[in-house]
Order: structure tokens, then C-alpha cells, then sequence
């Protein structure tokens, strides 16, 4: 069989002839070398294996040792020992960067325990057999192909090798014999026959040995029933997906070409690409439509490749899309390492808000601007759940139907990434973000400078403020939550209790950029209970109290004096259901009287009822944005250069200046209060302690001493 090997790697028909393809090749030695150091090369970038160790088995005199130093030395060795040295190929002489042990078994030297112990030891075995000895052939089956069934126990299976020594001394083949035998026990990956004495095949034989640990046939094919495991066609699936980027059903030529270019870094030639078409026409109807490749003709596609031997193929197009050797994708491929200080917050770069632009104008099919639930689906098809539930449709903006409109589905993710990220990043490797080995999601994340740097820069370039809603229960949260997706109270009535969520998030305008404002509804609990350190923890808070129920306020004051009176995190103060008059609270302060006690905004009103305003909400992103113009004693009001305005907007008469409440005051804002002071004082005190013992040894020693 002669079979021309230029380009193995690609997505071509080149060097397919069938599945005994692995026998018998004769290729001269520049292009075997060249199909070597090429489909090798991809193995390196794609396989997590370590190391790769062959064992020989097979009767005695079939030429196991001959094989193994023909291979080292290049020459047949006319004489040799009953059993050669375990040989390791280093890494780096290997262009693959996979170290190969070579393991020989003799039963003159070799107790049955030993063999026992090297086949649980080999990724693979190589049964060898000599093809002008019939009995070395027919032991495959009834002895060695059973024995190692044996030892491994169970269902576990290890891919073997039939090799065919010595065919310089037959003129046919024995593929006749073998075949059979192939078919039978599915663990055998190939078959080769080749020739120590020649050197005929004895490099391939390696390569294949290596070929079936680094690119299995049983994860990705079942050869009883011939064809695809289910594993395998989901995966490729997800990958037809993700190429067909017109979402049409079809891979165009454009389209094939980039994926061509993603798997194998080359356009495919457009002959080749012909030729591709032209085989999957001949043999399965539905395969090419409108001149691109179906579903059906791209699995089609697949299982050719893996019948005929070229599964390497399937394996470099599963890798590239992030799949390990079980067909899972990859931990290391969905979440890429991030560091995200505590200070600091995960936003999306503009890289990743144009691929998921791109995603949701792909899956817009009817391109009414919106995501129907279907449309909704089929985008996360390739994620091996839906991720979002129905909860999103109030957690966000949408239309009239409760479909997600793009700036909704923005304001979602912009959501996920903030509160988190590694699901961001998960979800966007499952949709195909990830085009080449060099590249992770991290490019679509950015991790924001640390706050307090922005606070003493007094500016920031963060575009993702998270508010929390405190209140007493019934005092309006939830409906506050809503009203920023701009619905009213008949709107909310409508919304059943169990798809409501505890987050609404929309774009809201400061100083004319568009900032996302990121409101958490926190639950209200006894007034005698606090708040857990996530409950406090926020860029802005939003302090809700019903301006007709006169416990209302007592609620939030207590929580602001104990939470927030000395922290940094600016508060605004909002009375709820102000469409009726506002009853007087049964609190030692009345809210005007308390803000301007503590140097806050002054109450802002809100309702629910008829036209909604967006103004208390602008108010709450811009204090989040900008919040040492709002910061309380002892802070500096804005430089010239901070925006002012908006405070001024904020001030009343009665607030007046008043000094700071503690000594600590600086001490409490650089967070060295408690603990952490108590801390610093140790340090100084070993500071201390450590002149005060130099100056001491200085006495001791004399002023002479050294
Ligand atoms: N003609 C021919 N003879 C070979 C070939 N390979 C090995 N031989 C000869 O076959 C005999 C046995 O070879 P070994 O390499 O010792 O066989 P082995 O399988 O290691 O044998 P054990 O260690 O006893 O299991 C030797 O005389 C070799 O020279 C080959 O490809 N062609
Ligand atoms: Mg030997």
C-alpha cells in the first residue's frame, strides 16, 4: 500500500485510505519525517500526558529486542541479548516534549509477576508477533489479547498494538489474519507490520504505539457499532456550533476556513476544501447543503477520519476547543488563573462586551433586538446547562414580553462578572471565546485598581457601582429594586414571588457616561440583629425607609450608626411611598434632622406610583462613582477638579459644619482601629524593644568592643 502523507494535521482527505491504513505504509524518509514532526508538534500543544511508556510483549523470538535496538541504533543488530535495558527517549530530542520509555519483556529473563507488573505499568502495549510464525500469531488470541485483559481486570482497557515482525521474510501480508482479530477486541488501536532487519516501519510502529496514549480511539469511537461515541458527538457539536457564526446550520467555506485556521493554524487550500465536500455528497445525502457542510456532514466528516485511522485529527479539533482526554472540557481551560484582590472588582473589557454583542446578534435570529426564551436557549447550547433561570427577566431590563433586550443582557453579564467571575469565565469558554492555545478569558476581564487607590487619586475608571438596599421589612426594597427596571406597582403584582430576585441591574448616566448601578436587596431581619460583613460591604447604600410608617426609620438608623457612621461608604437616605404625606417617626431624630447630624444628603423621596423617576437612582451611582465628594467628617470636600455639582444639588441649609466625632478618626479611616491598631502598637513596641537592647549590648560590650 503506498500512501502519500503531506500535510496529515489537516482537515483533509490526504493519506485516508482506510482503516488499515496504519499497516504497511511506505513513505520515504523526508515526508515521514515531515508527518512526524507535524502531527507530533500539535500533540505537544494539546496533550496534558507527562510521559508515554510502550511495552513489548509477544512469544518468544518474534524479534521484541531486535525491534527496540534497530530503533536506537538505526541498524539491525545481528546479535542480541534475550532482553534490552528499559530505554527512555528524552524529552527534549523528541520534538513532541514527551519523554518515551521503551519497555522490552523476555519470559527467559522474566518471571509471569514481572510481566503482570509492566503491563499495569505501560500506557500501551505492543503485542508483538512474527508474521512468518503462525503460532506467534494465532497466541495473540487465544493468549496474550486475554492475558492482558486479565491483569487489568475489570472493564479497564489499555490500547494495544499488533505489530507484524520480520515481513522481510514474507512476500503477502497477514493483515488477512489479523484484521479479525482487530475487529474483535476493541482495545486494539492498529496494526503495523514492519521489519527490524529492514528498519521498514519500525519508526511508525513507535509513532503509532505513542499515537494510541495521546490520541485514543475509545473515547471517541465505538468500532462494534461503528460509529461516534455520544460523548464525542455532543462535543462536536458544540464546536460545529461555535464555527457556524451566521447561525445558519451550515459551515460555509468562510467559515470552514477559519476553522481550519483555529484547529490547525492554515487555511485549507480551496481545492482541498472541494475535495472535503465532494466525499461527504458522495457518501451521505443532507451532509452538503447550499454548498456548506450540515451537522450530519461535519460527525459524518469525524467518523471517517476515525475509521480510517486518522483520529488525531479529531483529537487536535477536540483539544482546540478545550477538551481533555475523557471528552470533558478542561478545568484549566474554563478557569485560567485570576488574581483579584479584595479592593478590587471584575468588570468586562470592551474585548469581551464586543464577543458577547457579537453572540447575542448571532442568536437574534429574527433580529427584533430582543432574546425570545428559544433564541435564549440556542446561545447557551454549547454551556452544558442554561445558566440563567427565569429570575433574570426581573433581575434586568427586557420588553413588553420579558424578553431580554441587549442592554439587559449586558447588564446581566456585567452582573455575573462583578459578583462572579470565574462563572463569567466558565461560561464564556463554553461559548467559544477561547480561539487559540496562546489565548484565555482573561482578556475579557478587567480586574479594577484597587479602591483605595481610587479614593486617593480621587478617581476612578470602574463602570460597575453595586448598591445595597437596606430597610425594614415592607418598607418598599423590593419594589425600589424594580422600579429601576422601570416598572411600576401594576408591573410587580404581576411578577410571580419566586422569580423575583434579590438584584436589579441597568445602566443609569453619570456625569454622561454610562455606568452600571448594581442594586442588592439586603433582607431585613430584627433590628437587634447586624448585618454580616458582605451585607456591609458596597460602594454605595441605599437607605429605605416608609414614609408612612413611623418605625420605619429607627430601622436603618441604628444600622447606619452601627455599620456605616465611620466608615467610607457613602449613604443616601430615601423614604418610600412618598405619594401619600409623610407621617411623622417615632425616632429620637427625624430623618432630615439625622442626615444633617451625620453630614448625609438629605432624604430623598421616592415612589412607585405613576410616572417613575430615575433621579434617586442617578444620585445613588454617582455617590458610588465619586464618593469622597460625599464622605462625611473630617473629609475633604472635592478639589476643583471633582465634580461638585451633584453635591451641591445634596446640601441644605441645615447642615452645618461639626468637628470630627473621635480622636481616631484618621486612625479608624485607614482601618488601623481594633485589632489591627492594637497590631501596630506591638510592632512599634518591638522597634522599641530592639534599639533599647542595641543601646544596652553597646554597654555590655564597652565602647572599645566590636
Ligand atoms: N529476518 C528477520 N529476522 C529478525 C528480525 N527481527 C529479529 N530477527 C531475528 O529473530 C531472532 C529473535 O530476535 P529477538 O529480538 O531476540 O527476539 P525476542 O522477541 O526479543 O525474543 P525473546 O527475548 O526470547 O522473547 C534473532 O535471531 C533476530 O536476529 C527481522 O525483522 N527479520
Ligand atoms: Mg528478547
Amino acid at each position: 500500500m503506498i500512501i502519500t502523507i503531506r500535510f496529515p494535521i489537516l482537515f483533509t482527505f490526504e493519506g485516508i485510505v482506510g482503516k488499515s491504513a496504519a499497516t504497511g505504509y511506505d513513505v520515504n524518509q523526508r515526508v515521514r519525517v515531515l508527518f512526524i514532526f507535524i502531527v507530533v508538534f500539535e500533540m505537544v500543544r494539546f496533550n496534558q500526558r507527562r510521559d508515554v511508556r510502550i511495552l513489548l510483549t509477544g512469544e518468544p523470538g518474534v524479534g521484541k529486542t531486535s525491534l527496540i535496538l534497530s530503533l536506537v541504533s538505526e541498524e539491525f543488530p545481528e546479535e542480541v541479548p534475550a532482553r534490552a535495558e528499559e530505554i527512555t527517549i528524552p524529552a527534549d530530542v523528541t520534538p513532541e516534549k514527551v519523554p518515551t520509555h521503551i519497555v522490552d519483556y523476555s519470559a527467559q529473563e522474566q518471571s509471569e509477576e514481572a510481566l503482570i507488573e509492566e503491563i499495569n505499568k505501560a500506557h500501551v502495549v505492543c503485542v508483538v508477533y512474527s508474521v512468518d510464525n503462525e503460532e506467534s500469531i494465532e497466541k495473540i488470541e487465544n493468549h496474550w489479547l486475554p492475558f492482558i485483559r486479565a491483569t487489568l481486570g475489570g472493564d479497564q482497557r489499555k490500547p494495544v498494538i499488533l505489530v507484524g515482525n520480520k515481513c522481510d521474510l514474507l512476500d503477502g501480508s497477514s493483515m488477512e489474519v489479523i484484521l479479525p482479530i482487530m475487529n474483535k477486541f476493541a482495545e486494539v488501536e492498529t496494526c503495523v507490520e514492519c521489519s527490524a532487519k529492514t528498519l521498514k516501519n519500525i519508526s511508525e510502529m513507535f509513532y503509532y504505539a505513542q499515537k494510541a496514549v495521546l490520541h485514543p480511539t475509545a473515547p471517541l469511537y465505538i468500532s462494534e457499532e461503528r460509529d461516534l461515541t455520544d460523548k464525542c458527538k455532543k462535543a462536536l457539536i458544540r464546536i460545529f456550533k461555535i464555527c457556524d457564526q451566521d447561525n445558519d446550520g451550515i459551515l460555509n467555506d468562510y467559515e470552514l476556513n477559519q476553522f481550519q485556521r483555529r484547529c490547525f493554524n492554515a487555511p485549507l487550500p480551496p481545492q482541498a476544501l472541494e475535495d472535503v465536500k465532494a466525499v461527504v455528497r458522495k457518501n451521505i445525502t443532507d451532509g452538503v447543503l447550499d454548498e456548506g457542510l450540515t451537522i450530519k456532514g461535519f460527525l459524518f466528516l469525524h467518523t471517517l477520519f476515525i475509521q480510517r485511522g486518522r483520529h488525531e485529527t479529531t483529537w487536535t479539533v477536540l483539544r482546540k476547543f478545550g477538551y481533555d482526554d475523557n471528552i470533558q472540557v478542561a478545568r484549566e481551560y474554563l478557569f485560567p488563573h485570576i488574581k483579584v484582590p479584595p479592593t478590587s472588582t471584575t468588570e468586562l473589557t470592551h474585548q469581551g462586551v464586543n464577543f458577547l454583542t457579537m453572540l447575542f446578534e448571532k442568536y437574534d435570529q429574527d433580529r427584533d433586538g430582543c432574546l425570545s426564551p428559544t433564541e435564549l436557549q440556542n446561545l447557551f447550547s454549547t454551556c452544558p446547562i442554561m445558566p440563567w433561570g427565569p429570575d433574570v427577566s426581573h433581575t434586568v431590563v427586557t420588553n413588553e414580553r420579558g424578553w431580554l433586550t441587549l442592554q439587559g443582557y449586558l447588564a446581566e453579564w456585567a452582573l455575573t462578572t462583578l459578583l462572579d467571575v470565574s462563572r463569567t469565565m466558565e461560561y464564556l469558554a463554553y461559548l467559544g471565546y477561547i480561539v487559540s492555545p496562546e489565548d484565555n478569558q482573561l482578556t475579557a476581564i478587567q480586574v479594577t485598581r484597587d479602591k483605595r487607590i481610587d479614593m486617593q487619586k480621587r478617581q476612578t475608571s470602574r463602570n460597575v457601582f453595586q448598591c445595597h438596599v437596606i430597610g425594614a421589612k415592607n418598607c418598599g426594597k423590593t419594589a425600589f429594586l424594580q422600579s429601576f427596571l422601570g416598572r411600576g406597582l401594576e408591573d410587580q403584582s404581576r411578577i410571580p414571588p419566586e422569580h423575583l430576585s434579590r438584584y436589579t441591574i441597568n445602566g443609569t448616566q453619570v456625569y454622561g457616561q454610562e455606568k452600571y448601578l448594581l442594586l442588592q436587596e439586603i433582607n431585613a431581619r430584627n433590628s437587634t440583629d447586624g448585618l454580616t460583613p458582605a451585607e456591609v460591604q458596597c460602594d454605595v447604600v441605599c437607605m429605605l425607609y416608609d414614609a408612612n410608617n413611623p418605625h420605619s426609620f429607627e430601622y436603618i438608623a441604628r444600622l447606619y450608626q452601627v455599620y456605616y457612621s465611620e466608615s467610607k461608604i457613602p449613604c443616601l437616605v430615601v423614604a418610600s411611598k412618598s405619594d401619600s404625606t409623610e407621617i411623622r417617626q417615632e425616632y429620637i431624630l427625624q430623618p432630615s434632622q439625622f442626615c444633617s447630624k451625620y453630614k448625609l444628603p438629605p432624604p430623598q423621596t421616592f415612589t412607585c406610583q405613576g410616572k417613575l423617576k430615575k433621579d434617586v437612582y442617578i444620585k445613588l451611582a454617582t455617590m458610588a462613582a465619586y464618593p469622597y465628594v460625599y464622605n462625611k467628617p473630617n473629609e475633604k470636600r472635592a478639589n476643583p477638579t471633582t465634580p461638585s455639582s451633584e453635591l451641591s444639588r445634596f446640601k441644605t441649609k441645615n447642615q452645618t459644619k461639626t468637628k470630627p466625632k473621635t480622636k481616631n478618626l484618621h486612625l479608624k479611616h485607614l482601618q488601623l482601629t481594633g485589632d489591627n491598631l492594637s497590631w501596630l502598637k506591638t510592632g512599634f513596641g518591638i522597634a522599641a524593644v530592639a534599639v533599647v537592647g542595641f543601646f544596652i549590648m553597646r554597654l555590655i560590650r564597652g565602647p572599645n568592643s566590636r
